[in-house]
């Protein structure tokens, strides 16, 4: 293939994590498909650029504002002195809920400030010929900043694609998206572990081909808006391990004072409570419960391995719920290993943990488990 794939993350990703989404993509590019791909943290390269890493962590944290910033790049100067583009109009929809609001409007400002000019140097800086596909992946408040770039790509380099996926871009997204924004390509639709290196090699094979009998890939067709359901995976045991190298290395160059980052671990999909009884405030689209989760084998030898590669001790557990085997099986192996290899499980939400499992769990090393449910 004479041309990669560039993966990008956005921000106002938390920089303390790396993206699983993209670390796994690479890995089955790479790995499966034989398929160049280069992975970019350019969320943790912009809070590196404003100079004000404190202000990108607290700007993150408020809620949806991580979208503002990069607004004035996406829809012009107009749009950002119009009542819309104002911070009032954002604390209208959702407000600060701080007593003094002003240093944060200020936080804003600053980040707003570095935006257009962060674009310009990036811009420049990647080498486009190694690209053919660019992919972005927009998760939490990643779509305006995402959107921005995205534009600016197609509008220098109208033959590259540009590609999306991540949570907000599932269920009726994807049709908004590719109707809103010209400028992309193809917008995958749930899991896209099978879909992305199928469309990407079908594209290898003739760029004029368009992704069509892809399940999970939107895309347009003559001006027309072609949707495809959402993407299924394969097995998660043939998953290749994640790939978090680009991760470690922007932590070196970007985030040397980030004191304690995290690597995640994905053992299942899908939740086993919710196909019986989905709770009433879960956001999880139905056809995404659907259970399955790694052999108890391949979760040991997984994390083992990140750890002992990336040298990041601290792990999280992406999961929406334990696999109630592991009990059995994974935790009580993990109960022989180092703690360390298992501290931060915070995300494992036990609906109905008993007290003995809860003390497996524990010894597993998993002091912060929520077991609130
Ligand atoms: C783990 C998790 C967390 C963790 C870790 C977050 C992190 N920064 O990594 C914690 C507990 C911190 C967390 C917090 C929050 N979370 Co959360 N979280 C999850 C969870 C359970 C798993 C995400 C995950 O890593 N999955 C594994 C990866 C591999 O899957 P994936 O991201 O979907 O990627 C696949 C596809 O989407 C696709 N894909 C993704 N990107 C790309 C890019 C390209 C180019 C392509 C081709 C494909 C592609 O391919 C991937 C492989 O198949 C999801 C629910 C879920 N089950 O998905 C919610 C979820 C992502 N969280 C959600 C929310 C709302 C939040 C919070 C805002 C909650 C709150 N009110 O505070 C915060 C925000 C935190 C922040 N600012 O960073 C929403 C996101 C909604 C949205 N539209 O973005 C979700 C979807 C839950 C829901 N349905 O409501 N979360
Ligand atoms: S446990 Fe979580 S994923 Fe499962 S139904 Fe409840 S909220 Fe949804």
């Amino acid at each position: 293939m004479k041309e990669g794939v560039l993966l990008i993350s956005m921000p106002f990703a938390d920089a303390s994590f790396p993206s699983l989404a993209l670390s796994q993509l690479k890995a089955i590019l790479r790995e499966k498909a034989g398929i160049c791909c280069d992975l970019l943290y350019l969320n943790m390269a912009f809070r590196n650029f404003t100079g004000r890493s404190e202000i990108y962590d607290r700007v993150n944290a408020y809620t949806l504002f991580g979208e503002w910033p990069f607004g004035e790049d996406l829809f012009g100067a107009d749009w950002a002195e119009s009542d819309r583009g104002g911070i009032s109009f954002m604390e209208r929809i959702r407000p600060l809920g701080l007593e003094n609001p002003e240093p944060a409007r200020s936080d804003l400002r600053v980040m707003r400030s570095c935006a257009g000019p962060f674009l310009d140097k990036w811009m420049a800086a990647i080498p486009w010929d190694r690209y053919g596909v660019i992919g972005f992946t927009s998760v939490y408040f990643q779509q305006v900043a995402s959107l921005a770039l995205a534009r600016r790509i197609k509008k220098a380099y109208p033959e590259k694609i540009i590609a999306f996926g991540g949570a907000n871009c599932n269920e009726a997204t994807d049709k908004a998206l590719l109707k809103l924004f010209p400028f992309i390509d193809w917008i995958f639709c749930g899991q896209a572990d099978c879909s992305f290196p199928k469309a990407v090699l079908s594209w290898c094979k003739h760029p004029s081909n368009i992704p069509e009998k892809i399940q999970g890939v939107s895309y347009r067709d003559h001006g027309a808006v072609m949707t495809q359901g959402s993407g299924e995976s394969e097995s998660l045991d043939r998953l290749p391990v994640p790939d978090f190298e680009d991760f470690k290395a922007g932590l070196e160059t970007w985030a040397p004072d980030i004191q304690s980052p995290m690597i995640p671990i994905e053992l299942s999909r899908g939740c086993w409570w919710g196909r019986r009884s989905q709770c009433i405030f879960c956001g999880v689209n139905h056809n995404m419960l659907f259970f399955r989760s790694k052999s108890p084998e391949r979760a040991l030898d997984e994390i083992r391995t990140v750890v002992g590669r990336y040298g990041i001790q601290k792990i999280y557990i992406t999961d929406s719920i334990l696999k109630t085997g592991y009990f059995k099986t994974l935790l009580p192996a993990c109960c022989l290993t180092r703690r360390d290899e298992v501290t931060d499980r915070k995300r494992i939400a036990e609906s109905n943990a008993s007290r003995p499992e809860r003390a497996v769990h524990r010894k597993g090393g998993a002091p912060a488990a929520d077991f609130s449910r």
